[in-house]
């Protein structure tokens, strides 16, 4: 496990010298000190990430040569597979066989935007046809200036491939600061690139707080562009403060994503694409479809059957095999999830398996899966982003019901609907104001295709050739002929 921040190429400590403790989940025991970086760390990161951008030529590399270098990142992740994933189980608590799949993922996303950083080379700008025949022109994208990127905790080394793989297949320099519960891998990822002989200052790792470190970088000037996934207020925060000096924004900010199951679907499909779309992960999935709307006809079927399973989820320590739901990330995360639990309770909701910590453990934030019924509309449990493993299911008449209840939500990241109707499966795919939605599934996520939500979940897209738009701008050149 790495202890020092990575600045400018090289591994060095906090200017200040401050700590802070990695936990563990699972046994709550402190497995490692980690550096917290300070606004003159974020300074140095930035300042190193300017030159690599301004001066060293980063952005000027040609496509194909900067994917030689993300591909090389891509084997050194695959190479270290499984050492990784066992990192990312001791500090988020995820099962196994999930956290070798997200760190599949991870570098396949940097083989992607190789792929889309070749294909740049290509590309001379799009010529516009103008109405004035004595000029032409052209739009060709270049890369925007240093990118902050600021992640959270529940898939730590994927969510900063799919900030860090599109940002350098664009030309930007990076300053990537993970979350606190969750940065050894993050710092792995560091290594991996200076094994791969990425040069100084294009990628910098600088580990500590949001609202010292991630707030330095928010504040910046040196920094252009700021990519952030997390809680939708320090989201606000950030966009605000972006505003001051016009950085370029992406934010992908959560949900309360809708399921719909209509009375022809397949229920034993519906039961496995329910219980994956809100139990993966824990349920600290900004995507899961933690609000599943059930047809009258099969609503008491599926609600036995789905209570029925969850009580069968394995529960424990990831490390160990065959489980299938890990711990919390944290005992903030874990107190805050019971409290929700407690508060749909009193709101009148009921409880219809799980809602308390699992007999038998002492330690670590475990949580039972946890499904309610009754949930009251207005309140908070139907409403509001509860990241953990807890179901809100009820039932719908019609169709115009489900939909106007899936839409009613300041959310619109991810919806899902089950219908073996597919005419009127596709009617209710257009009709959900969401920014992924799922036909007959819910969670596949591909790196090809965009991610990113509607109204109060975010703003932009990552992911696809929408991922790499992000880190660009779009120059007119116009010339008289
Ligand atoms: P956030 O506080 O939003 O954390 C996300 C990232 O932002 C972390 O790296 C965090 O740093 C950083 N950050 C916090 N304050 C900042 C600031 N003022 N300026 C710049 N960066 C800042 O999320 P959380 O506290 O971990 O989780 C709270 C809730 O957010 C969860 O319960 C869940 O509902 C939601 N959440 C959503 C997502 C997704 S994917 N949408 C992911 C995680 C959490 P530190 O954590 O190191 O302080």
């Amino acid at each position: 496990m790495r202890s020092e921040l990575y600045i400018d190429g090289r591994w060095v400590s906090p200017i200040k010298g401050g700590t802070f403790d990695v936990i563990n989940p699972a046994t709550e025991d402190v497995i490692h000190k980690l550096p917290a970086a300070t606004a003159e760390d974020v300074d140095a990161a930035v300042a190193a990430a300017r030159r690599a951008f301004d001066k060293d030529g980063w952005p000027k590399l040609s496509g194909a040569q900067r994917a030689t270098y993300l591909r090389a990142i891509a084997g050194g992740i695959r190479a270290r597979q499984q050492e990784i994933a066992r990192l990312e189980v001791i500090d988020n608590g995820k099962p196994l066989p999930e956290a070798e799949w997200d760190i599949a993922d991870a570098a396949g996303c940097f083989d992607y935007y190789a792929g889309l950083a070749d294909q740049r080379d290509n590309d001379p700008g799009e010529a516009i046809e103008l109405s004035d025949a004595r000029f032409t022109s052209r739009a060709v994208k270049e890369p925007i200036g240093v990118a902050g990127a600021i992640i959270p905790w529940n898939y730590p080394l994927l969510m900063a491939a799919w900030k860090v793989a599109p940002a350098l297949a664009a030309g930007c320099t990076v300053v990537l600061k993970p979350a606190e519960l969750t940065s050894l891998t993050a710092l792995e990822l560091a290594a991996i690139a200076d094994g791969a002989k990425l040069p100084p200052g294009v990628l910098n790792v600088v580990t500590g707080s949001g609202s010292v470190a991630g707030q330095a970088i928010v504040d910046h000037k040196g920094v252009a562009k700021l990519a952030f996934t997390g809680s939708g207020p320090v989201g606000s925060k950030i966009m605000a403060a972006a505003a001051r000096d016009i950085k370029r924004v992406s934010l992908e900010l959560g949900g309360k994503s809708p399921f719909v199951v209509f009375d022809d679907a397949d229920i034993d499909e519906a039961v496995e694409w329910i219980m994956f779309g809100i139990f993966w992960n824990q349920g600290q999935v900004c995507s899961a479809t933690s609000r599943v709307l059930v047809q009258d006809g099969i609503y008491g079927e599926l609600l036995r059957r789905v209570v029925e399973e969850t009580q069968k989820i394995t529960i424990g320590n990831g490390v160990e095999d065959g489980i299938l739901l890990g711990p919390l990330v944290s005992k903030r995360q874990y107190e805050q999830v019971l409290g929700a639990i407690e508060a749909a309770r009193s709101a009148g909701a009921t409880v219809a398996c799980g809602g308390r910590r699992p007999d038998g453990f002492e330690r670590g934030y475990f949580l039972e899966p946890t499904v309610l019924t009754d949930v009251p509309l207005d309140s908070d449990a139907w409403r509001e982003e509860i990241f953990g493993p807890v179901l809100c299911i009820r039932p719908f008449s019609d169709e115009n019901e489900a939909i106007e209840l899936a839409n009613e939500s300041r959310f619109g990241l991810a919806a899902a609907v089950m219908s073996k109707d597919d005419v009127r499966a596709e009617r209710v795919a257009v009709a959900f104001r969401a920014g992924i939605v799922w036909i007959n599934c819910s969670q596949p996520t591909f790196t090809e295709a965009p991610w990113g939500g509607y109204k109060e979940s975010g703003i932009g897209r990552e992911l696809g050739y929408w991922g790499l738009e992000n880190y660009l701008e779009t120059k007119q050149i116009t010339k008289f002929v």
